[in-house]
């Protein structure tokens, strides 16, 4: 099912499909079961609902809030329909499937990420163990493929070809009038997932194919800490998708957490990140930036520098598809790096 037929029906299956507009103010201010209900998951796009359940559902038979969050995600990732997260990915420009994925945990302040992963089901599994079982945060290319078969993670082969000819050919069409022109963030989607637990803890997650076409080696926001994902247990947690050139050299995730620090709610610290950005970005295309954030609370929101993005929210009492808030006007100028 392609991510807009599932969006349509995640909406149908909620009830929202019309009313989605209608939960953007409460989105900003409160979970969906009410401020201050725990455990509360909050993440990414509509293809968020299913993995915000399994993380429940974990925390419910007795996990722990790091297992919520990998075992959240792997459920976006072994989705083989999805086109922009796990091994059914968008390839790069050689061909090649490189995922991102990052972890971190705010009891201790621990992070793990990899970078440019090849054939591995799960990038989140190696991104937790680069946190837990080595002294670093971050592998890239080889050796994180090398460190997630060592850890026993599963490994498959990916017919890369194929699937970046598909990409050209879209591309070629697309450039050619014979296809709609793709909005601005179609060609990249990550799933990032917060958690706040029973107990008060956070943690959060993310993982992605990163951009279609992207120049081997490319690295986005995602495995970037501060960039695509940051957690920190005095405050909140955030994490992006979008153009990751336009959230990491801002540190987006890190600043949007600096907003509710300084007293912000969740969705106005989001806002007020896409602003600060979109000031030193005056004109011409589009940004692509699009956050959550959830704050110690138990508060969610959700803003996109677009008219806005879906994201989902579940605690016990519910599970959700909202739209986010979004800027509309926020671009930057042609040209630059993308
Ligand atoms: C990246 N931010 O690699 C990721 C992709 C993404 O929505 O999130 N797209 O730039």
């Amino acid at each position: 099912m392609k991510r807009r037929d599932f969006l349509k029906s995640s909406l149908a299956a909620s009830s929202l499909g019309g009313l989605a507009s209608t939960f953007r103010s409460e989105a900003a201010e409160s979970s969906p079961g009410g401020a201050g209900e725990k455990p509360v998951v909050i993440s990414t796009w509509g293809f968020g609902k299913p993995a915000n359940e399994a993380a429940l559902k974990v925390l419910a038979g007795g996990g722990t809030i790091l297992d919520a969050v990998e075992q959240g995600i792997w459920v976006v990732e072994s989705d083989p329909s999805n086109p922009s997260v796990g091994l059914g990915g968008m390839a790069n420009a050689a061909g090649v499937v490189q995922l991102d994925a990052a972890f971190m945990s705010g009891a201790d302040h621990r992070a793990g990420s990899v970078a440019g992963l090849e054939g591995i089901r799960h990038p989140i599994s190696a991104a937790r163990r680069v946190m837990e079982k080595t002294p670093h945060v971050m592998l890239v290319g080889e050796g994180a493929r090398m460190f997630a078969l060592e850890e026993g993670l599963e490994s498959v082969a990916v017919d890369s070809q194929a699937r970046y000819d598909a990409w050209r050919q879209k591309r070629a069409a697309a450039r050619q009038g014979q296809t709609p022109p793709k909005k601005a963030g179609a060609n990249h989607d990550t799933i990032a997932l917060l958690i706040l637990g029973a107990d008060g803890s956070l943690a959060g997650g993310c993982s992605t194919s990163g951009l279609g076409g992207k120049l081997p080696g490319r690295v986005g926001d995602s495995p970037i800490i501060g960039g695509g994902l940051y957690v920190d247990r005095d405050v909140g947690a955030a994490g992006a998708t979008g153009l990751g050139e336009n959230i990491m050299r801002y540190c987006g995730s890190f600043m949007v957490v600096e907003y509710m620090r300084q007293g912000l709610a969740p969705q106005e610290a989001c806002l007020e990140t896409i602003r600060r950005i979109s000031r030193h970005e005056p004109a011409g295309k589009a940004l692509a930036l699009n956050f959550i954030a959830l704050d110690k609370q138990g508060r969610c929101g959700a803003a996109s520098s677009d008219s806005g993005f879906p994201y989902s929210v579940a605690t016990a009492s519910s599970s959700r598809v909202l739209t986010s808030a979004g800027l509309g006007s926020a671009k930057r100028p042609e040209g630059g790096n993308r």
